[in-house]
């Protein structure tokens, strides 16, 4: 009885709680409701008159501002949506988006994709153009302040074939994640796009972008290429800035703010966007990442990212300071519109793409500016592992050819050694660029390698042999095989004179050198095979001796390179053919033949 007491007063506590918890749960639900559907209308769903009110309205959002520095946090109260956020929809927050394998027309769709557009279109366009990504700054980031009076920006994208919900991606999250007040407009220029294959580019964009006032598009007549094309979209630009992005990129949170305050803060300095990896399979944004890689290049003049040298991670402070980079990748970076004239915007004789983002970075150096990777400003870029469209044939070496005809002083010949198939070849009038170097004051290649990238291997002008390393047993060629990595073994290939991986220098160090790649040898055991590994200028297994009778002796474990099928052996030294090598060239030996004005 006692007990069945208190089991009925416990009973009716009970479920006076659990009233009361429902009700109250319900009350702030709904509250939270209007609160919602009320925020929504106001900052969401936008219509297109809305839109057309932006930049009044946006002005005076950001003359509200009290202060004359804001954060991107304030700033970030003036950024818009235009479409509604589906937080469970198909690759939100970054996340991968994968087809239905065992759905036959997902499995021909996303092959279609990958022939027309080198990536997984069917997977981008299950994506919202605005989708969340994840914010990657570092968080010095968020608490920097930025004036609230920036310049404005023109943010110039060129395409060609582009697939729609890439092209598109960009242009939304550009119009979504910048403050409106500094956007001057978006410049899209159609390079002669296939509207066969193509036919969303035509009438279904044009239409499309009528919707945003700060959206134009211009078509190209001919095929341009990006030089070119880009030019086209800097003459129509009005804003202080030009911003290029490539047409597959997405905008993240507040990535406009630091590149135009940097520019505003010294308008020499040229700045790149932090580019972030969306995978080309998955349309994953990457997550964020340990260290931080600049721009640099090797002596075939191809662009490279590297791990930061200790001199560069001593001189910045915080994870927010600019990094200084000896060149840029070309796909996105910032400039002041006036500086990138003065500076002598582009070589117009370049063609396509290749060779113009190396050559603008040692022109920038050079002729007094600066090029800097700003981590506060993320950019996520589709990065593809081949080109969909063809480009014309020996473009990317006429390029490079005038690059470091202009700009490489003695330098070039480095470039010109491993690459002897050139030596034939033309590159076309160079008198203007030549004029503008000496018009700009420019320095010199030296003072470019030994302030901005004092970390580079310069390879020997005049080593003991240089080039193709041939077999006079089976006049078969030295190559890395493509296996150009720490590691990597290399062998005997069909000699084709054409430098790339048959190119070895003997260097004064007696090494066998190959982009900064040595031949190694671990031991003089039977089997033991050669490697290739990072050049340690410490000899050792690196050293070798090439002598008078071509023999190539390791000078610690005392055997000879030679051959076994198209592997590359070592062996007891003895007098077979197979144990004698030849380079094709011997620089210096032939120091004394050349002529006066050849020499440093
Ligand atoms: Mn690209």
């Amino acid at each position: 009885m006692k007990w069945s007491l208190v089991a009925m007063i416990y009973s009716t506590r009970r479920r006076y709680v659990v009233v009361t918890i429902f009700f109250t749960t319900a009350f702030w639900l709904t509250i939270e409701l209007i609160l919602l559907s009320y925020t929504n209308r106001l900052n969401v769903e936008i219509s297109r008159a809305d839109i057309n009110q932006f930049s009044d309205s946006r002005r005076a959002a950001t003359f509200a501002f009290e202060a004359k520095e804001a954060s991107i946090e304030e700033f970030k109260a003036v950024y818009v949506t235009l479409i509604p956020p589906n937080p469970s929809g198909p690759g939100e927050r970054g996340e991968a988006v994968y087809n239905d394998q065992d759905d036959p027309a997902q499995v021909s769709k996303e092959k279609d994709g990958y022939k027309k557009y080198s990536f997984n279109e069917l997977a981008s366009s299950k994506i919202s153009l605005e989708r969340s990504i994840p914010d990657n700054r570092p968080d010095e980031c968020l608490s920097l302040k930025y004036p609230t009076r920036l310049p404005t920006a023109s943010v110039v994208i060129i395409f060609h074939n582009e697939a729609w919900s890439t092209l598109l991606r960009t242009v939304h999250t550009v119009l979504a994640r910048s403050p409106l007040e500094y956007l001057k407009e978006i410049i899209l220029v159609d390079d002669h796009s296939n509207y066969e294959g193509y036919a969303h580019l035509n009438e279904k964009l044009s239409s499309y972008i009528q919707q945003f006032p700060k959206v134009q598009l211009i078509r190209a007549k001919t095929r341009q290429g990006l030089i070119r094309a880009r030019l086209i979209g800097a003459k129509q630009a009005k804003g202080d800035v030009l911003v290029f992005l490539d047409s597959h990129c997405e905008a993240n949170y507040g990535w406009l703010e630091p590149l135009l305050a940097r520019i505003a803060h010294d308008r020499t300095i040229v700045v790149t966007p932090d580019i972030e990896v969306i995978d080309l399979r998955t349309f994953s944004y990457a997550k964020g990442k340990g260290g931080y890689n600049r721009g640099v290049f090797n002596w075939e003049l191809t662009f490279k990212w590297r791990a930061l040298p200790d001199y560069e991670k001593e001189r910045r402070n915080s994870d927010a300071d600019p990094i200084r980079s000896p060149t840029m990748a070309g796909g996105l970076f910032a400039m002041d519109r006036t500086y990138f004239y003065e500076i002598g915007s582009y070589d117009t004789e370049m063609s396509y793409w290749g060779g113009e983002n190396v050559e603008m970075s040692f022109r920038i150096w050079m002729c007094g500016g600066s090029l800097e990777i700003l981590p506060c400003s993320k950019v996520g870029h589709v990065f593809r592992e081949s080109q969909p469209y063809k480009i014309g044939e020996g473009a990317i070496d006429k390029n490079n050819m005038r690059l470091a005809e202009v700009w490489m002083d003695e330098y070039k010949q480095i470039f010109y050694a491993m690459r002897p198939q050139l030596k034939d070849r033309t590159y076309g009038d160079l008198s203007e660029r030549k004029a503008l170097r000496e018009k700009l004051k420019c320095k010199n290649f030296k003072w470019y390698l030994q302030n901005v990238i004092p970390e580079l291997d310069i390879p020997d002008m005049y080593p003991h042999g240089r080039g193709e390393v041939r077999n006079l047993g089976t006049d078969q060629c030295l190559d890395t095989l493509a296996k150009n990595e720490a590691g990597g073994e290399p062998g005997m290939y069909v000699c084709h004179g054409m430098g790339n991986n048959q190119f070895f220098m003997y260097t004064k160090k007696n090494e066998f050198w190959h982009d900064d790649f040595c031949l190694d040898l671990v031991s003089g055991d039977p089997n033991t095979k050669v490697k290739l590994y990072n050049c340690h200028r410490l000899g050792g297994n690196q050293k070798w001796e090439h002598d008078r009778d071509g023999r190539i002796r390791h000078v610690l474990h005392e055997v000879c390179l030679d051959v076994e099928g198209d592997s590359l052996v070592v062996r007891k030294c003895d007098n077979r053919q197979t144990q004698r090598w030849r380079f094709s060239a011997y620089p210096e030996e032939d120091r004394s033949k050349i002529s006066h004005s050849d020499v440093l």
